[in-house]
């Protein structure tokens, strides 16, 4: 398999625990977001949505990084990402939605793009849009989590997945996480494993 990555990109940080946890070994082939190299005739070949993560198995491309998830998921069960039960299995992926699907769209490089290019705000409004919207995200998740001691339980799943890369991101960006002690918490459980830490940002061979 070959993954389409980029080191700083929160979904593809997903894609790394995932395929980490479930010791599946891959090729990342690391595409420079700063350079547009997404935007490339060669590479929307591949996503024509120009983003990353792209997975590629035999000369199948795979785009959107919880459905690479799940395809994972079915075809490597072991271990599994999601709980058993039906109504548990919703509930993680309701954690895991909250983070990928609310929060991290308004945070993405695109609109963040356009907000300073297209609508001319400065930086500090940039960055004070970036905080509100992961607070405003965050708010709910801390109410959801029940840190035993990872997102759902005692197993890891996809909520974990999820989470990890956008705390990284809130990190980042200097979002103060003091009022959210589960998330911060689970965060710091994911982090004693070796499948989350060898997905860190900063330990890719494309981290600058
Ligand atoms: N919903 C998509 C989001 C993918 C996405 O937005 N990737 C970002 C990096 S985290 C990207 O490629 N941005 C490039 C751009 O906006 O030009 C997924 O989960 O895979």
């Amino acid at each position: 398999m070959k993954l389409y990555h980029y080191f700083r990109s929160s979904a593809s940080y997903r894609v790394r625990i995932a395929l980490n946890l479930k010791r599946l070994s891959y090729e990342a082939v690391a595409v420079d977001l700063l350079k547009s190299a997404q935007r490339s005739a060669e590479y929307l070949a591949l996503n024509p949505e120009g983003l990353v993560p792209v997975l590629v198995e035999g000369e199948r491309p795979l785009t959107q990084s919880l459905a690479i998830i799940e395809y994972l998921e079915e075809t490597c069960p072991q271990p599994p990402l999601l709980p058993r039960d039906p109504l548990e299995r919703a509930k993680v992926r309701a954690l895991a939605q909250l983070i990928a699907c609310d929060i991290h769209p308004l945070n993405n490089t695109s609109p963040l793009r356009y907000l300073k290019h297209e609508l001319g705000q400065d930086q500090a409004k940039i960055d004070a849009w970036y905080h509100h919207w992961i607070l405003e995200g965050f708010e709910p998740l801390e109410a959801m989590l029940h840190p035993v001691p990872y997102a759902f339980g005692s197993e890891v799943t996809l909520a974990d997945i999820c989470l990890v890369p956008q705390v990284a991101n809130a990190r980042r960006l200097k979002v103060p996480l003091d009022r959210f002690p589960k998330i911060v918490a689970v965060d710091a459980a994911c982090a004693k494993l070796a499948a989350f830490e060898r997905a860190r940002p900063e330990n890719q061979p494309d981290a600058e």
